[in-house]
């Protein structure tokens, strides 16, 4: 039994748009509106898929959800009276960002010593309400080994879970017992609090971990009315490395010492909001990124290309290089799609420890399965969705055609 971190990335559905539906989410809003490109997404996605994979790290992938949700349109009782955004909600492809399809639990920190997976029931965004049953139905699939997976029902509303984006692990090494850490956001700011406490504590409670090794943290309220819609949008962590922005956390120091306490070794990288602010974090992205550790042991931030195009950011991460940190290398992708809706490198990816022998083998990547995934992107996904196609039976028929050929390519028709 081999536990190691598999990366499970979304591939971006043919129905990628922007619509401006994610209130608090500062990069979707500005964007309302502007053409989309999902053929150049999915590929940007598949991309970076290789370049991680390249690192000699295990790679899954989740396939997007069908698109337009026309058994959601009919439940809203939908007609051409109705806000366009709500119409809109049932063409999102917002399931490329499995950071948010589920929170997971390995197999070391669990009761049962299975690996728990809690679908997240994403109540807050209509937009993203409609997911969690396709994506259970996924899970379901690509987990199907009981001997070593459980994948749970949502949290039931109204407590608001958004999975991954607020759970960060702690461990020695991804095989070892960890400290699993949920942030929460308080609501009553200027934009909504996406995780609930309750949400956070029905999780833990459902994957069986030992009180002992799970902290519930407070988001920074200025962080989430600056934009940080989630705490991977200002923190991420990997083994016994936290990489965070100074203004993450409601209690900084008390968090830290915390995480401190009940796991040896861990070692905070702050960045002091003096040389990165807040706006400059979340304008780009520098926190969203995969915090991975390649067969090489050398610790690897993979950013968005928009951390270069930030001086205050880049200058850090220079900085941040030539010190003698556990980060030892940065590498740079190039997922601007999906950045214009506030998805950067770790929205795209639902980290699942596991023994990737366990897993349905249709949903792990090899060259074989890039390639073809990317021959099937070229031919059927739209090369441009403009706002004014999204409702039309035209563009209906096209991305429900790509859909499925991608699912008849991979094998995975259960799912059609
Ligand atoms: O839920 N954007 C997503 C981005 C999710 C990013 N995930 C993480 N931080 N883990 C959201 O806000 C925009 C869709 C639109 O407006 O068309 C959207 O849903």
């Amino acid at each position: 039994m081999s536990l190691q971190e598999i990366n499970f990335d979304g591939i971006v559905g043919p129905s990628h748009n922007y619509a401006g539906l994610s209130l608090g989410n500062l990069a979707a809003t500005k964007n309302a509106g502007a053409t989309a490109y999902p053929r150049a997404a999915a590929l940007q996605g598949i991309a970076k898929m290789k370049a991680n994979m390249a690192m000699g790290l295990a790679q899954g992938f989740l396939l997007p959800l069908p698109r337009p949700n026309t058994g959601w349109l009919d439940a809203l009782t939908v007609d051409e009276h109705t806000d366009p955004a709500l119409k809109a909600g049932a063409w999102s492809a917002s399931s490329m960002w499995t950071a948010n399809a589920a929170t997971v639990s390995p197999a070391p920190d669990t009761e049962d010593g299975k690996c728990h997976l809690t679908v997240a029931n994403l109540v807050t965004m209509p937009h993203r309400s409609h997911e969690w049953p396709d994506t259970i139905a996924q899970l379901r699939l690509a987990f199907a080994d009981t001997d070593h997976f459980v994948v749970h029902e949502p949290v039931p509303p109204c407590f608001g879970d958004e999975g991954a984006a607020n759970h960060m692990r702690f461990a020695g090494s991804h095989g070892e017992p960890g400290l699993e850490v949920f942030v929460y956001g308080k609501p009553g700011g200027r934009f909504p609090a996406r995780q609930h406490q309750e949400a956070s504590a029905i999780v833990a409670r459902k994957h069986g971990l030992d009180p002992q090794r799970v902290l519930f943290v407070e988001q920074a309220p200025e962080a989430i009315a600056a934009g940080a819609f989630h705490n991977d949008v200002v923190a991420v962590a990997n083994e016994g490395v936290l990489f965070t922005h100074q203004l993450a956390f409601a209690d900084p120091t008390a968090t830290y010492d915390a995480i401190r306490s009940r796991c040896e070794g861990v070692q905070v990288v702050e960045v002091p909001a003096d040389r990165v602010g807040l706006d400059d974090a979340i304008g780009s992205y520098l926190f969203n990124a995969q915090l991975l550790t390649p067969p090489s042991g050398e610790m690897t931030l993979v950013v968005p290309e928009e951390c270069r195009d930030n001086a205050n950011v880049w200058n850090w991460l220079q900085d941040m290089l030539a010190g003698n940190g556990p980060i030892r290398h940065v590498n740079v992708v190039d997922v601007r799609q999906s950045m214009a809706n506030g998805g950067g490198p770790a929205c795209l990816r639902l980290r699942v420890v596991a023994d990737p022998a366990t897993v349905d083998p249709r949903f792990m990547l090899d060259d074989a399965k890039s390639a073809a995934m990317e021959a099937v992107v070229a031919q059927y996904w739209p090369e441009s969705i403009a706002p004014i196609q999204v409702g039309s039976d035209v563009l209906a028929e096209q991305v429900t055609t790509a859909r499925g050929k991608l699912l008849e390519t991979l094998g995975i028709t259960e799912l059609a």
